[in-house]
């Protein structure tokens, strides 16, 4: 494990530029060991998707810097990145299941690894599971879906790449991913990191999330100031 204490601003002054989720984000934790966690417990968000699906681009994309890796070729992310957002919560990006060319090895570790932090000892509080918006639902998001249903996890879905889909096919798409997830979920968000669209609405979703997730209740305010319109 490894501590590396990079801390990234949104540029200043425009709301344009402000993350999506908070103020600032620090990279604060790698766990690459089954168990491993930041010292200090806070709130805290697991980004769970497919290899490729676009988690860290998407990461990147609300908090609006390079933070997390990026890579074209599927199995980038070797270990569960926890990025620190203001001090306040923890957002968790995780590597990738279903790739079929990580050795064999590696799949069952990183599977335990999201196993432990889904329902080990201090699990996440809630969950954003990302789906290729382009394809037709997958017997291993829909897996991942179920086992996050079991667990009672509160989970939000982004639909992602829906740049990638036609105009004339979206409506249609939409129809097909949300009659999918809609049993378990709260709500799917079609989103594209390259052009931003939807970001805002799935970032406040987020926030609203991780505050009804770690308090228990949407009216309680424990957890305060998660959302960044309230703030300047
Ligand atoms: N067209 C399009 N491509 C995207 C979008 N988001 C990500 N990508 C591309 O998808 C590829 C994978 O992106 P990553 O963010 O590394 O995906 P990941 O889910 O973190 O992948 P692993 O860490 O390997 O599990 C990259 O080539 C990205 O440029 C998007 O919104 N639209
Ligand atoms: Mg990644």
């Amino acid at each position: 494990m490894k501590s590396n204490a990079s801390s990234h601003h949104g540029p200043k002054g425009s709301s344009k530029g402000r993350i999506l989720l908070g103020q600032s984000v620090v990279r604060g934790f790698e766990g690459h060991a089954v168990g491993d966690r930041p010292k200090l417990h806070l709130p805290a968000i697991a980004v769970l998707g497919r290899s490729n699906v676009g988690k860290s681009s998407l990461l990147n994309a609300l908090l609006k810097t390079q933070i997390a890796r990026v890579s074209q070729t599927p199995g980038r992310t070797q270990a569960l990145f926890w990025y620190r957002v203001d001090g306040r919560f923890d957002v968790v990006d995780c590597p990738g299941y279903g790739y079929a060319k990580t050795a064999k090895d590696k799949r069952a570790h990183f599977s335990e690894q999201i196993d432990d932090v889904l329902s080990g000892e201090r699990p996440v509080n809630c969950v954003l599971l990302l789906v290729d918006g382009r394809l037709d639902p997958q017997e291993s998001d829909r897996s991942m879906a179920l086992y996050l249903e079991e667990l009672g996890m509160p989970t939000i879905v982004a639909a992602t790449k829906w740049d990638g889909v036609k105009p004339s096919q979206r409506v249609k798409q939409l129809r097909s991913l949300t009659g999918e997830y809609a049993r378990s979920i709260r709500t799917l968000q079609p989103v594209s990191s390259e052009t931003g669209e939807n970001l805002e609405t799935l970032g406040r979703a987020v926030l609203a999330l991780i505050k009804e997730a770690s308090t228990g209740s949407p009216a309680q305010e424990t957890v305060p100031h998660l959302d960044p319109q309230e703030e300047e």
